[in-house]
């Protein structure tokens, strides 16, 4: 496939600084050359940064630096709307979660156009289901899941177009285990497909798995894959702003993205939340990398795995 990537240099939507950092990171890991090693085509590299005066203008602590956030998200998805048009897989590197509300605007405006869905999997520790009206924090980046399906900041909603960006039935998370009693209404109204830790254990990762990406590939064109690293369990990914205990193993994390790529689906990716200043030694931002590659084709002894 022919990539674009885009570096998205935001943190404003975190609680901590220092994700506008994670796309160097995983360039640091030698991402462009492991891409090129599986055959794919790196067609373009670009950096999305923020007005650095933007820095000090929080606005409202309910929706904490939105005005900046709607910027940056809305030139994201301008380029990764154009990215689609010409045929090519957007990989955006972040950056915090707040990202997915331009990358998946952009692409959904592609497919909307065209009388077709997207559908996203989501890894998360987190929900991000939050609106300024629950959120406890005020943080974007706990927003961005409600923001796509219509909820919250308009300026946001907007990026998407006339319509939101995505649709409940399209929709699964998985690896959640940090929910704010605030925002569990809304994921219930909803109707997205939650996969909690708890239910990954009792019915097994690949069965939910497997029921997840059938999920999303039902009547879609393609299936975008919104990984945030704090969905990994803080022991192989300690890099990131909001650790949570009990995550997803190391090859739990792979076989969600074996299996996306297993089925041809993908057509986005994102990876989200690596935090450099957290991190030790790059290994949260080394595990980013070698997730992409699973999941844009990388197989053990080159054949998929056996079902
Ligand atoms: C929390 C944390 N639910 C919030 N969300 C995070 O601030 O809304 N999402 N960390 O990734
Ligand atoms: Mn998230
Ligand atoms: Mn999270
Ligand atoms: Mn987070």
């Amino acid at each position: 496939m022919d990539i674009d990537i885009t570096n998205v240099h935001l943190d404003l939507g975190a609680g901590r600084r220092g994700t506008d950092m994670g796309p160097g990171a995983m360039h640091v890991a030698g991402l462009s050359a492991k891409l090129e090693r599986l055959g794919h085509r790196v067609a373009s590299v670009h950096s999305l940064v923020v007005d650095a005066e933007a820095g000090t203008d929080e606005g409202s602590p309910n929706a904490r630096y939105l005005r900046v956030i709607t910027e940056i998200c809305s030139e994201l998805a301008d380029r990764v709307e154009a990215s689609c048009e010409a045929g090519r897989v957007p990989l955006v590197l972040g950056g915090d979660h707040a990202q997915a509300i331009g990358t998946i605007s952009g692409m959904t405006r592609y497919y909307k156009r065209r009388g077709e869905w997207l559908g996203v999997v989501w890894v998360d520790a987190h929900t991000d289901m939050n609106t300024p009206e629950t959120s406890p924090s005020g943080n974007i980046h706990g927003m961005p899941l409600a923001v796509l399906l219509g909820h919250g900041p308009p300026e946001l909603v907007a990026i998407a177009g006339d319509t939101p960006a995505l649709v409940p039935e399209d929709v699964v998370v998985i690896g959640v285990r940090d929910v704010d009693p605030s925002e569990i209404p809304l994921v219930r109204s909803t109707g997205i497909g939650v996969y909690p830790m708890s239910e990954l254990d009792a019915r097994t990762v690949p069965v939910c798995v497997a029921e997840a990406v059938k999920r999303v590939s039902r009547r879609t064109s393609g299936v975008h894959l919104s990984f945030d690293l704090d969905g990994v369990d803080p022991l192989h990914a300690p890099g990131v702003g909001t650790p949570v205990p009990g995550g997803l193993s190391l090859r739990e994390s792979h076989l969600i993205c074996e299996a996306l790529a297993g089925t041809d689906v993908v057509v986005g990716m994102e990876m989200v939340e690596l935090n450099p200043t957290l991190d030790l030694r790059n290994q949260t931002g080394r595990l980013a990398v070698w997730l992409i590659e699973s999941a844009l084709g990388k197989r053990i002894l080159g054949r998929r795995p056996r079902a």
